[in-house]
């Protein structure tokens, strides 16, 4: 399906921002050099990612940890799909930690064939949806949608940044055995930050100790992410994101999509995700005060 306006662009069946990255940049990534030690966390649009980005930010650089160091996370876990300020990936040194909102079958085929390690973080698709909504408002060069129900619709249909959620999550879900490859829920980090962090630095062979491990996160909170400029896009220019019109770290709950979505909203979504969300191995937790699933 054909984005409905220029601030998308559709590329191999993923719709990207054009302003950002070109169709020939996107396919110069097949062969982009991936290192043993690379890592790359991986999510659909407001699922996690600068929470997670902070995260590893906090794990590989003690200057981070300890407020010795002043560094953008954009900078230390840079896009690998929009190079916002034209860094030189190549020269970068090890470990290099880069985030993107790829579909599985447009990272470097370096990734698929098992160098490196893979983060994908996945979040309830309804709270998604509504953070998605928020943030269409203060992102500048996005069409912010004429109400919620417009963009719902946009959303379901795949019309926006990074297309269909469902498309998103089954398809890295499904070729899992292509990657060396943790999952982890928004929900689960929310419910149960420590553990969360506990099971990334496993995964990445990454011994803290104590002290660090508490370190990292306390500046992981939401409230402690709120405040620090480096992690919420303070210093993103005016013309992206229009700090006037609302937070980047918005609520950061579970369930918030209760408070916009009604009732007749909520069941036209589960119309068109139910039956795919069922076949889902993923579980997703919708609140707060909901345990997580077994
Ligand atoms: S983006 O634009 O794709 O990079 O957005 P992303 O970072 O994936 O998602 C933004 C949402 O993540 C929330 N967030 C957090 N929640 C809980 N704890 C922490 N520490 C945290 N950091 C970021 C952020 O508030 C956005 O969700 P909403 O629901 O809009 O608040």
């Amino acid at each position: 399906m054909q984005p409905p306006k220029d601030y998308i662009f559709n590329h191999k069946g993923f719709n990207f921002q054009p302003d950002l990255v070109t169709a020939e940049y996107i396919d110069s990534l097949e062969d982009f050099e991936i290192r043993d030690s690379d890592v790359f966390l991986v999510t659909f649009p407001k699922s996690g990612t600068v929470w997670t980005q902070n995260i590893l930010s906090l794990i590989y650089h003690e200057g981070h940890r300890d407020g010795t160091e002043d560094t953008d996370l954009m900078d230390r876990v840079p896009w690998l799909e929009y190079n916002i300020r034209s860094m030189d990936y190549i020269s970068r040194p090890s470990p290099r930690l880069f985030a993107a909102h790829l579909p599985y079958y447009l990272v470097p085929k370096g990734l698929r064939n098992k160098r490196a390690k893979v983060i994908y973080v996945a979040r309830n698709p309804k709270d998604v949806l509504v953070s998605y909504y928020h943030f269409t408002r203060m992102a500048v060069k996005f069409e912010t949608a004429e109400n919620f129900d417009d963009f719902m619709e946009r959303f379901l249909a795949g019309e926006v940044l990074a297309s269909s959620w469902l498309d998103h999550v089954e398809g890295w879900y499904a070729h899992k055995g292509d990657f060396n490859i943790l999952f982890l829920t928004y929900e689960e980090m929310k419910k149960d930050l420590r553990n969360s962090v506990l099971k990334i630095c496993t995964f990445l062979g990454k011994k803290l100790t104590e002290d660090e491990l508490q370190a990292v996160v306390d500046k992981a909170t939401f409230d402690k992410m709120r405040v620090d400029p480096r992690a919420n896009y303070e210093h993103m220019p005016a013309d992206i994101l229009d700090q006037d019109k609302g937070r980047f770290l918005r609520k950061g709950t579970i369930g918030d999509w209760k408070n916009i979505m009604t009732v007749a909203q909520s069941e036209r979504f589960d119309s068109v995700f139910k039956e795919r969300l069922q076949n889902l191995p993923l579980k997703f937790c919708w609140d707060i005060n909901e345990d997580l699933p077994s």
